[in-house]
């Protein structure tokens, strides 16, 4: 017997993976978890439904939501990652030496603890074993509110904007993390996929628009995302990606980035016509 499973991203559209079994299956107090096994991608984690991440891609996503704030800023010490449940940014953050906390705010639970059981590979550095890794589960707006004034980057690693996420691309949010950053600090947020989500970008760069100096959008290729075309939102008080960028030093890295390099970090600046579109107004 064959089993598949398909995440529809439109109504006639949708991405269909193989799968072997299930590993776990279960709703928490915010949301429906499933873990599953495929047969090309690894183990894959579904929220409500979507996929947020598979064993053989999420180095994409990971790589691209943390190395291009953290080898922008010059010195980042303290970041915070809201979201991201699975560990793999704070896995990508703790690789930079100049770190000295790297605090995980997620909303949920149960997405912590099945991570740890059944997806190692991301979840490693959050296993409580990296005396720099610190985790809240708590609300991120109500965690940035009490932690203004703190952090030098900030990551928004978020689920679509429906569920728990909504809040996390409104306006009033922007504005806390720009109260929780240091007066140089950057925040960084998932921001959907250029070719399906043209109006959610429209609104969620207009709120970072109306909060921040600098904000630009990049992009990174993600086969098991809708499109496989997805944006990450750069939003600056002091720093731009390109022009504050310094390529000598993230050249000089001292750990393996397998989709992050130093070219990479410009070019994904570089827009389709249609992507710069979505955000121009
Ligand atoms: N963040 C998920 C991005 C949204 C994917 N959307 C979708 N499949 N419809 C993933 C969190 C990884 N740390």
């Amino acid at each position: 017997m064959d089993l598949w499973y398909t995440e529809k991203h439109s109504e006639n559209v949708g991405i269909s993976l193989k799968i072997t079994g299930t590993l776990f299956s279960g709703k928490s107090e915010f949301q429906q978890l499933d873990i599953l096994e495929t047969l090309e991608y690894g183990r894959m984690m579904l929220l409500d439904g979507l996929v947020m991440v598979t064993e053989r891609d999420e180095f994409i996503y990971h790589d691209m939501i943390v190395h291009p704030a953290l080898f922008t800023h010059p010195q980042p010490k303290k970041v915070l990652v809201i979201g991201g449940g699975d560990g793999g940014s704070i896995r990508e953050i703790v690789k930079h030496p100049t770190v000295t906390e790297a605090t995980l705010c997620e909303i949920d639970g149960l997405v912590i603890e099945k991570s740890i059981e059944l997806l190692p590979s991301m979840a490693a550095a959050i296993d409580g074993s990296n005396p720099r890794v610190k985790l809240h589960v708590d609300d991120g707006l109500a965690y940035i509110r009490e932690h203004q004034d703190e952090y030098d980057v900030i990551l928004v690693d978020s689920t679509d904007p429906i569920g728990p996420a909504v809040g996390l691309f409104e306006e009033d949010f922007y504005r806390l993390v720009f109260g929780a950053l240091k007066e140089d600090g950057i925040m960084v947020a998932q921001s959907e996929s250029p070719f399906y989500h043209a109006e959610i970008q429209r609104d969620m760069y207009r709120n970072l628009r109306a909060v921040y100096p600098i904000v630009e959008m990049y992009q990174a290729f993600i086969p098991t995302y809708p499109s496989g075309y997805w944006s990450f939102a750069f939003a600056s008080k002091k720093y731009h990606p390109v022009s504050d960028f310094n390529r000598e030093r993230a050249a000089k890295r001292d750990f393996y980035t397998k989709y992050y390099n130093e070219d990479l970090h410009l070019g994904a600046f570089m827009l389709p016509t249609f992507a710069k579109e979505n955000i121009s107004a």
